[in-house]
């Protein structure tokens, strides 16, 4: 948009532009400014305009962008126009993706692009590698709490691994997926220990205060994120005798945002590494990115207006990356990282759908659709060029975040379900064979968390423990009916690593001193590749889950009415134990699919004149594109199996 205001704006910045940069070639540079100017203008001011320096800031944020365009690999630049030609790529139903951490998947990164060949045996090619950047030994978060935002860990490998991963994982047609983590740093990153020798200003790009007079009126509305091990949202620094905000880990400091140099720096780092190859970029903790008192500082609108100018920005440098927020909240939240007040998604194309993945447990936990459906039709339609990832497990624990609206409109009352699930999912619960552990239970609001691998909280280690047959094939059923659910429902599927092979629980962050106290280790595991190998050995587990998976993927590339462009009519069905969907294909009418799934451990039908009404009509001959088959049919009943589930088409 052309606005005379920004538009003067900009033209004494080019004008004061230096001359190295303003001697190379930046005509896309500049179509794509004049494009984005207006809005980066605004979001800009809107966030800073208040500062004396506010000209100044705004100069070194368009030469940021000028610089990191230059240094941006001509392979990389074509890339970005052919993606910009064919804006839809990512909608695509070929995406299918894998989240793992390079050491425990494959020891380091060298250890990953030698493992290329087996993401193309199960058909991915959108890789997330878990954070890699520099961080120290022991108070990490698993590497979520970084040290120095432009180096590799010596851990997983150089920067010189990393670009042979891309290459390899280019040369395949993979997506590298890349963190950066932007809410925080850790305390013993550069700025942190300038700001902790007494340098006003590091001191500056984090939240720290003399006494306890704010923390202590921040506190009130505050919740705490890791109750257990780190309560409480800020700090003493002994060193500095003050006060640091740390939300998460106490060795997390929190950074802050209403400093420009702060969102420079870190829009630097994220075209940094967009640089170095990374196709995506994960955004974590994107929720927290603004801090205000009397709010829980959590989806703020600012946080909202950081993201969607830090992607204003990344379309002049990079259009061709993509972000994802990683936003674990409340349902109606997370879509706002999409873009509020956009058509188009202006934030970030991606983000986790958390609702789904929370949704999902709750189904398998009371074998009842009704939470699933109800919370599903509440979630309002996502935005165009907006896609979700679509998750069983990650490397968190489960949040049981439900809208306690729905809850309460399906007929539980929150408080007491949530106890229930957790209960189950640690084993507490006569019947259940879950053996996950609770994560950060907060014993003032009563709350908890699940932590687990996928395979032991479907029951599948229990019942190879008792050598229960009937129960191994129900846990490997349920396995496979979640996946047909993540690769069916609309949006990238992301598998976590070992769940291809049913890994169980890893029980040896027990004896870790950096390590015990966060039970998400217990689903972190080192790949054991012997036991991988076993996936071409028919009648393993590792073979039934393996190859169903693949399969899976397969036909569900093959599968248009997959491809997410709000295609998907959820379907009302009159058996609380069934769950099912539409998805169709806008361009090809007749290319439809009808998604349906048993919960319970009974077999289960479903008449399908109910779901004519839906205009599916069931006049045509129907294949399970899965099995290949015709589904089984008693009278004009459709039947399902325990925990089995149906990908029909009508031809
Ligand atoms: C993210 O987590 C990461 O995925 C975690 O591994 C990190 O510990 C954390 O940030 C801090 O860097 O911020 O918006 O329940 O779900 O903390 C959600 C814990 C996050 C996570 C939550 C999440």
């Amino acid at each position: 948009m052309y606005e005379q205001i920004s538009h003067s704006l900009l033209n004494e910045i080019l004008d004061d532009l230096k001359p190295e940069i303003r001697r190379q070639d930046l005509r896309h540079f500049y179509t794509r400014l004049g494009a984005n100017f207006y809005a980066i203008h605004n979001l800009f001011h809107h966030l800073y305009g208040q500062r004396d320096d506010f000209k100044e800031q705004m100069l070194r944020l368009v030469e940021t962008l000028a610089r990191q365009y230059i240094n941006r690999p001509r392979a990389l630049k074509n890339l970005d126009i052919a993606r910009e030609n064919d804006h839809n790529w990512f909608l695509s139903q070929h995406l299918v993706g894998m989240a793992l951490y390079s050491t425990g998947f494959a020891g380091d990164l060298r250890g990953v692009a030698e493992k290329a060949a087996y993401f193309q045996e199960l058909g991915i090619n959108f890789v997330h590698i878990m954070p890699i950047l520099q961080c120290p030994i022991g108070k990490s978060d698993g590497g979520y709490a970084i040290s120095n935002f432009r180096e590799v860990d010596d851990r997983v490998g150089t920067r010189e691994d990393l670009h042979l991963v891309a290459e390899e994982f280019r040369k395949r047609g993979i997506l590298l997926v890349l963190d950066v983590v932007v809410n925080h740093t850790s305390n013993e990153h550069e700025w942190a220990k300038q700001a902790i020798a007494g340098n006003k200003k590091y001191q500056d790009y984090y939240y720290i205060f003399d006494n306890r007079e704010i923390p202590d009126m921040f506190e009130q509305s505050m919740p705490e994120i890791f109750p257990e091990t780190a309560p409480g949202n800020f700090t003493w620094n002994a060193d500095m005798e003050k006060w640091v905000m740390t939300v998460f880990n106490d060795f997390q400091w929190d950074l802050n945002y209403s400093n420009p140099s702060v969102f420079i720096e870190m829009l630097d780092v994220i075209m940094f590494w967009i640089n170095q190859g990374a196709d995506v970029i994960r955004l974590d903790a994107v929720a927290f990115l603004w801090k205000k008192i009397g709010t829980t500082c959590q989806n703020e609108r600012e946080a909202h207006l950081i993201l969607q100018l830090m992607k204003d920005c990344c379309q002049v440098t990079a259009p061709g990356a993509l972000f994802i927020a990683e936003a674990i909240v409340a349902p109606v939240e997370i879509i706002k990282y999409f873009g509020e007040d956009a058509i188009i998604a202006k934030e970030c194309e991606i983000a986790y759908n958390a609702t789904l993945m929370a949704l999902l447990w709750d189904t398998i936990a009371t074998r009842n659709s009704k939470l699933l459906y109800q919370g599903l039709k509440s979630l309002p339609d996502k935005l165009e060029r907006a896609t979700w990832l679509n998750y069983a497990r990650c490397h968190d624990d489960i949040g049981l975040g439900f809208d306690d609206n729905d809850v309460r409109k399906v007929g539980y009352e929150p408080a007491p379900h949530r106890k229930f699930l957790v209960d189950y999912y640690t084993g507490n619960f006569e019947g259940s064979l879950a053996t996950g552990v609770p994560f950060m239970r907060n014993e003032k609001t009563g709350d908890a968390r699940i932590a687990g691998s996928l395979a032991s909280l479907v029951g599948l280690e229990k019942a190879c423990q008792w050598g229960d047959q009937e129960q191994i094939d129900l846990a490997v059923d349920k396995i496979l009916l979640l996946h047909s659910l993540i690769f069916s429902f609309g949006g990238i599927p992301l598998l976590y690593y070992g769940d291809e092979i049913a890994t169980y629980n890893d029980y040896s962050y027990l004896d870790q001193v950096d390590k015990f106290n966060d039970s998400r280790w217990i689903h972190r595991p080192t790949i054991n590749w012997e036991r991988a190998e076993l996936r071409h050995k028919q009648g393993t587990i590792e073979y039934t889950v393996f190859n169903a998976l693949k399969k899976m993927i397969s036909i569900r590339k093959e599968t248009s009415a997959f491809a997410d462009f709000n295609n998907r009519y959820l379907l009302d069905i009159d058996n609380e134990h069934l769950f099912g969907f539409i998805r169709f294909d806008h361009s090809r009418p007749s290319e439809r699919v009808l998604v349906i799934c048993n919960f319970s451990d009974h077999p289960q039908h479903i008449d399908l004149q109910t779901l004519s009404t839906s205009g599916f009509s069931m006049y045509g001959q129907l294949t399970d594109l899965y099995s290949g088959k015709s589904p089984t049919k008693f009278k004009n009943q459709l039947v399902l199996q325990p925990y089995h589930f149906y990908w029909l088409s009508e031809h």
